[in-house]
């Protein structure tokens, strides 16, 4: 073989065809492989006809074909076939080649997966990336990490591919260590299933509380379009809803109402559960598709319960604002938690995020992409120690402009029974958050009641434990005092 590749690519399904589609056509060549050989040529012979592509038919040919120090993305089914293709190369790269993988991997995955190829002497780069087919083909979010001195060895591809925001600065950065960008991709799927949520309840009020048509709710979610919700969901949003079925009705009506999921929001829930932080809003959009798909249950709890759930006598365009004002108090909640997610793993794993980067990185290329995200990097850049984002003057602001609203679609939705989960935990979250007394002192009590759990007291200092003997009948002896 003459010239070698500058890149190789392993997994020819929608993304990996995209993405090499996108690097062939910012001038750099690559060299392809597929487990289904047939995908391989068809791919060679149609899109990448003619194109700077190389066709390779085994794992061993790929490695040859590439130019030095070799770099071969893997873009396959996460799990076990990632494990199976990093042995495969194994065998046919050398010391300080470079592994990445850019599936939706686990980031536990990610951070063994780098110690086990660097301790073989290669370098290795576990890469979210965000953008679906389009965001591949013309531009995607990418949020690498892994072993840093893979970084200027795949900088100059990285980002000539990736998406740019409107100074021309790319939506991909170095994350940090190990399995810190595929960490910082699992949050983004967990705020992207929130904002899914929230956009969808936004969708049930109109359409349950205030009778409207999709026509009607078209022309709303194209004007949220031109407020601080300006995004890229909002806008699909508002296409989806004026999109007919051939009989010329709308097509969302059509679709059946049971959510699928692939298991990103549901590990950011578990993480959430693991590190200790509330992650209410994704952790409930989680549960929204879990209740969705349970529809002949629901189907039979309805008909037994057989609540009148009828539309609401009232002004219908300030509901509507209010409905707009909910979701973008809800969705700064989203966030805020989402960023106090990643400022915890990033403390348990010694990361060093960065913070406003991040919200750089995703500001453009990828589902959540918005305007908002310019605000959060704004927020960051006045204190990048800022604890949550809700103590940021601008989100401070604004939330006290949207809470008198907030609290109206909630209460409403409440008395009409309308399941808005999201919007509702959202709204509970930040009255915990900003309540000085919560009912915890009882909570301790009850604990220290059964099984002598000790509290502390709130005229005494903090780490002095107490016990009572409360009935009169148990010891004074109390249990060991530890968090988990
Ligand atoms: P898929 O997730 O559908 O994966 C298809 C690819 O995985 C094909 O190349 C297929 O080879 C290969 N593969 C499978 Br399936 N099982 C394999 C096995 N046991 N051994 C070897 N190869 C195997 O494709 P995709 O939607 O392009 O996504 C690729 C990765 O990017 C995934 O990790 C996905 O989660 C992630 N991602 C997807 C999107 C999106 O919008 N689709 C966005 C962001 C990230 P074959 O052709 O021989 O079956």
């Amino acid at each position: 073989m003459s010239k070698k590749a500058d890149i190789g690519l392993i997994g020819l399904a929608v993304m990996g065809e995209n993405l090499v589609m996108n690097m062939e056509s910012k001038g750099f060549s690559v060299a392809v492989y597929n487990r289904t050989l047939d995908k391989v040529d068809a791919f060679i012979n149609g899109r990448g006809k003619g194109k700077n592509i190389i066709g390779t038919h085994s794992i061993e040919e790929l490695c040859a074909s590439l130019s030095r120090p070799r770099k071969v993305i893997i873009l396959v089914k996460a799990g076990n076939p990632v494990d199976a293709y990093i042995d495969s190369l194994l065998k046919y790269l050398d010391e300080g080649d470079v592994i990445i993988d850019s599936g939706n991997s686990n980031y536990t995955d990610t951070i063994r997966r780098t110690k086990y190829v660097e301790d073989k002497g290669l370098y290795y780069v576990g890469m979210g990336i965000s953008g679906g087919e389009e965001g591949a083909l013309k531009g995607p979010s990418m949020m690498p990490g892994g072993s840093e001195k893979a970084w200027p060895l795949v900088k100059p591809i990285l980002q000539a591919v990736a998406a740019k925001v409107d100074d021309g600065t790319p939506c991909c950065d170095w994350v940090g260590q190990d399995g810190a960008g595929h960490f910082v991709k699992m949050v983004h799927n967990g705020i992207e299933y929130g904002d899914m949520q929230l956009i969808a309840e936004s969708y049930s009020l109109m359409k349950n509380l205030l009778g409207m048509t999709a026509d009607e709710m078209h022309k709303v979610f194209s004007e949220w379009n031109k407020t601080e919700l300006d995004s890229y969901l909002i806008g699909i949003t508002a296409e989806i809803l004026n999109k007919k079925d051939d009989d010329g009705l709308p097509l969302v009506d059509k679709i059946l109402d049971s959510a699928g999921q692939k298991g990103t929001g549901k590990w950011t829930g578990i993480t959430a559960l693991e590190e200790g932080v509330p992650l209410t809003l994704i952790s409930e959009a989680v549960f929204a598709r879990c209740l969705s798909s349970m529809k002949n249950e629901r189907v039979e709890a309805g008909k037994e319960y057989r609540i009148e759930r009828k539309p609401l006598e009232c002004n219908k365009n300030e509901m509507v604002e209010d409905i707009r004002k909910a979701l973008l108090a809800s969705k700064i909640i989203s966030y805020a938690q989402g960023y106090a997610l990643l400022r915890s793993a990033a403390s348990s794993y010694g990361w060093k995020l960065n913070y406003g980067g991040i919200a750089l990185m995703w500001r453009g290329g990828c589902i959540i992409r918005s305007t908002f995200l310019g605000k959060i990097k704004e927020a960051f850049d006045r204190n990048p120690e800022i604890t949550n984002l809700l103590l940021d003057p601008y989100f401070k602001n604004m939330m006290d402009t949207l809470i008198p609203s907030w609290r109206r679609v909630v209460s409403a939705s409440a008395l009409s029974g309308i399941s808005i989960p999201a919007f509702s935990s959202a709204l509970s979250y930040f009255d915990g958050y900003t309540t000085e007394t919560l009912p915890a002192n009882l909570i301790q009590a009850q604990r220290d009641f059964f099984g002598a759990h000790t509290y502390e007291r709130i005229d005494a200092e903090r780490g002095r434990f107490f016990h009572t003997n409360w009935t009169g009948e148990g010891g004074t002896t109390a249990a060991t005092t530890y968090s988990v």
